[in-house]
C-alpha cells in the first residue's frame, strides 16, 4: 500500500506498511487503488466518445466516494466493484467501437486487473504498477492526486444531492475528464494545474447543487438549540452526511418509542425545519467522528453511518454498526437500497428495542444553523456591527477535525481571539470550539456554525453577499481571514472550490497535505498566498490583529 490522500498520512508522509493510521488495511488500499484505476478506465472510454447512461454515473460516483478515507473498509465490496468497473468498461467500449489496440493510450487489459483481484498474491504487484506511485515524475504525480482527491470531494457531495433527485451532467462529465486526465502522459503540468483549478469551479458549482437539494427538500437551515443531552428511551445514533437516509430513519422509527441522535457531521441535520418536526428526534450525542470509539460505548443503542467517518470499530459495540450507501465495514450489517431506491432500517428498529437507553455524557445545548439564508436574514444587524466596529473581523474556521494532538491549535487559537471576531464554521472542525461558549456581539453569536462541510458553499455565498453589501471589486477586500483545518479529500474539494472563487492567503493546518510536491505546494503558495499555521500567539498577531 502506499496511501498519502489524508492529514494523517504517516509520519506526514505516506501509510505505506500493513495498515493506515485510519486503520485502513494493505490489501483494501491496494484494492482502492485498482478500483480508482478501473473506473479510470470507464473515464477513458467515456473521454473517447463511449455513451454512458446514469446507471454508468451512480456506479462510478458511488466508487470513488467508497475510496475517500474511513468511508468503506469492506475488502469484499471493493473486489466486486472491481469486477463490475471491468465490465462496465468493457461493454462501453464495445458498444462504441473503440478500438484498444489502436488507440493511442493502451487500456489496462481486463484479465491483468482481475487476475490480479482474485489471485491475492498478485494484487500487490498490479495495485503499485497502478497507484500512487506508479506515476515517477514528482509534481506529475502530486497534481493528479490531488486532481484525483479533487475528484473524490466532489463525487461524495453529487451522491448525496442525486441522493435527492439533484443531478447536473456538466458536474459528472468533468469527473470522467478529470479521471481520464490523470492517466494521460501527453499533458504537461500546466495542464493539470488548469484542471485542478477547473475542479475548484465543479467544486463551487457540485456544493450549490447539493445546497439546492437540501434546503429544497428539508427547508432552510435555522437558528437552533440543540439539546446534547438524553432521554430515557432506547435510541438510534446517526453519523455521515446523507440527509436522505436521516429523513427515512426519521419517518421509519415515528411511534416505535425508539429515539434519533444525530452524531458527528450529521449535527447539522438538527437545524433543518423538516427534521425538526419529529418529537422522537432529540438532539445531538458526543463529538467528532475519532471520539466514536468511546461514545459509541456509551451510547449503547446500534449506530447507521451514511457515509465517512468510520473508525475501526472496538469489539464491545461492533454488532451495533450499520452502514449504508458508500460507507461499509467487514463484519457489520450493510443496508442497501432496494430496487426501488427505498431502504429498510426496521433491523436497526429492532436491535434498539434490544439496547438500553444511552448514557448521559454531557446536558445542556449547542447553537447552530447559520446557513447563507439564516445570516443573510439577519444582515443588517451584522452590517451594522461591523460598520460600527462591534465586529472587526470574521474568521472562517471551516474543515475538519481529527485525533491529532496538534489539532487542539484550533481550540486555543478560538479562546485567544479578541472579543470583536466572529467564527465562521461548517464541517466537523467546529468540536474544537462550539462547546466553548465563547459568547456573542449584541445578540449576534461568535461561533456561526453553517452546517457540513459542503455548506462550506454557505460561508462563500455570506462572503459574496458581505463583498456586495460593502460594494468591494476584490473578496479579499473583506475583514475576512481563512484559518482552514483539512483532515480528507472533502475538504480538499472545499479548498479548490475556495481558490476559484478568487479567496487568498488561506491558511492551511494542522500539516500541509503531504501529496504535495515542494513544486506544487510553491505554484500555491505563489499563486493564492497559501500558507500553513504555526503558534496560536503568533498567528492571532498576523492574522487577526496586524
Ligand atoms: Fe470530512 Fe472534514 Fe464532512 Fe468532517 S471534510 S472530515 S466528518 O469535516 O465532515 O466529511
Ligand atoms: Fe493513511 Fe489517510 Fe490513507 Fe488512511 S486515508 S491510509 S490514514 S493516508
Amino acid at each position: 500500500m502506499y496511501c498519502y490522500q489524508c492529514q494523517e498520512a504517516a509520519g506526514g508522509v505516506a501509510c505505506k506498511s500493513q495498515k493506515g493510521v485510519c486503520g485502513k488495511p494493505a490489501d483494501v488500499a491496494d484494492l482502492q487503488d485498482l478500483l480508482i484505476y478501473a473506473l479510470k478506465g470507464i473515464a477513458q472510454a467515456v473521454e473517447r466518445g463511449a455513451t454512458r447512461d446514469e446507471e454508468v454515473d451512480t456506479f462510478v460516483i458511488t466508487g470513488i466516494f467508497k475510496t475517500i478515507t474511513n468511508a468503506n473498509f469492506d475488502g469484499a465490496v471493493f473486489e466486486k466493484d472491481i469486477a463490475q468497473a471491468l465490465e462496465i468498461r468493457d461493454s462501453l467500449i464495445q458498444s462504441a467501437g473503440i478500438s484498444a489496440d489502436t488507440d493511442a493510450l493502451s487500456f489496462h487489459l481486463k484479465g491483468n486487473l482481475l487476475d490480479a483481484v482474485l489471485r491475492k498474491n498478485k494484487m500487490v504487484e498490479k495495485a503499485s504498477e497502478v497507484g500512487v506511485l506508479a506515476t515517477e515524475n514528482e509534481d506529475v504525480r502530486s497534481l493528479r492526486e490531488l486532481l484525483t482527491y479533487g475528484v473524490k470531494g466532489i463525487a461524495a457531495y453529487y451522491e448525496h444531492a442525486a441522493n435527492l433527485g439533484k443531478k447536473d451532467t456538466e458536474i459528472t462529465d468533468f469527473i470522467y475528464k478529470a479521471l481520464a486526465a490523470t492517466l494521460d502522459d501527453t499533458l504537461s503540468a500546466d495542464d493539470l494545474t488548469n484542471l485542478v483549478l477547473e475542479c475548484g469551479k465543479f467544486g463551487v458549482n457540485v456544493m450549490a447543487l447539493l445546497d439546492a437539494a437540501n434546503t429544497e427538500a428539508y427547508g432552510n437551515p435555522e437558528i437552533t438549540e440543540v439539546n446534547i443531552g438524553v432521554r430515557n428511551n432506547p435510541a438510534i445514533l446517526i453519523s455521515g452526511h446523507d440527509l436522505k437516509d436521516m429523513e427515512r430513519l426519521l419517518e421509519q422509527t415515528k411511534g416505535t418509542g425508539v429515539d434519533v441522535y444525530t452524531h458527528s457531521e450529521m449535527l447539522p441535520a438538527n437545524y433543518y425545519p423538516t427534521f425538526k418536526k419529529y418529537d422522537h428526534f432529540v438532539g445531538n450525542y458526543g463529538n467528532a467522528w475519532w471520539k466514536q470509539n468511546e461514545e459509541f460505548k456509551s451510547f449503547n443503542g446500534p449506530v447507521l453511518f451514511t457515509t465517512n467517518c468510520i473508525t475501526p470499530p472496538a469489539k464491545e459495540y461492533k454488532d451495533r454498526i450499520y452502514t449504508t450507501g458508500a460507507a461499509g465495514f467487514d463484519g457489520c450489517t450493510h443496508i442497501a437500497a432496494d430496487a426501488a431506491g427505498n431502504k429498510d432500517f426496521s433491523a436497526l428498529i429492532a436491535h434498539a428495542k434490544e439496547c438500553e437507553p444511552p448514557k448521559e455524557i454531557e446536558k445542556g445545548t449547542i447553537t447552530g444553523g447559520f446557513a447563507h439564508n439564516q445570516v443573510l436574514a439577519l444582515a443588517d444587524k451584522v452590517v451594522d456591527a461591523v460598520k460600527g466596529g462591534a465586529i472587526k473581523k470574521f474568521v472562517v474556521m471551516a474543515g475538519c477535525d481529527g485525533r491529532m494532538k496538534s489539532r487542539d491549535y484550533y481550540t486555543d487559537f478560538a479562546k485567544a481571539l479578541p472579543q470583536d471576531t466572529v467564527i465562521l464554521t461548517a464541517g466537523c472542525a467546529k468540536y474544537r470550539y462550539n462547546k466553548l461558549d465563547l459568547g456573542d456581539i449584541g445578540g449576534i453569536p461568535r461561533v456561526l456554525d453553517a452546517g457540513q462541510c459542503n455548506d462550506s458553499y454557505s460561508l462563500a455565498v455570506i462572503a459574496m453577499k458581505l463583498q456586495e453589501v460593502f460594494g468591494l471589486e476584490d473578496i479579499n477586500d473583506l475583514p475576512i481571514v481563512y484559518n482552514i483545518a483539512w483532515y480528507e479529500q472533502k475538504a480538499v474539494i472545499v479548498l479548490l472550490a475556495l481558490l476559484s472563487l478568487g479567496v487568498k492567503n488561506i491558511h492551511l493546518g494542522p500539516t500541509l497535505p503531504a501529496f504535495l510536491s515542494p513544486n506544487v505546494a510553491n505554484i500555491l503558495v505563489e499563486t493564492f498566498g497559501i500558507g500553513g499555521v504555526g503558534e496560536v500567539e503568533q498567528d492571532i498577531k498576523e492574522m487577526i490583529t496586524a
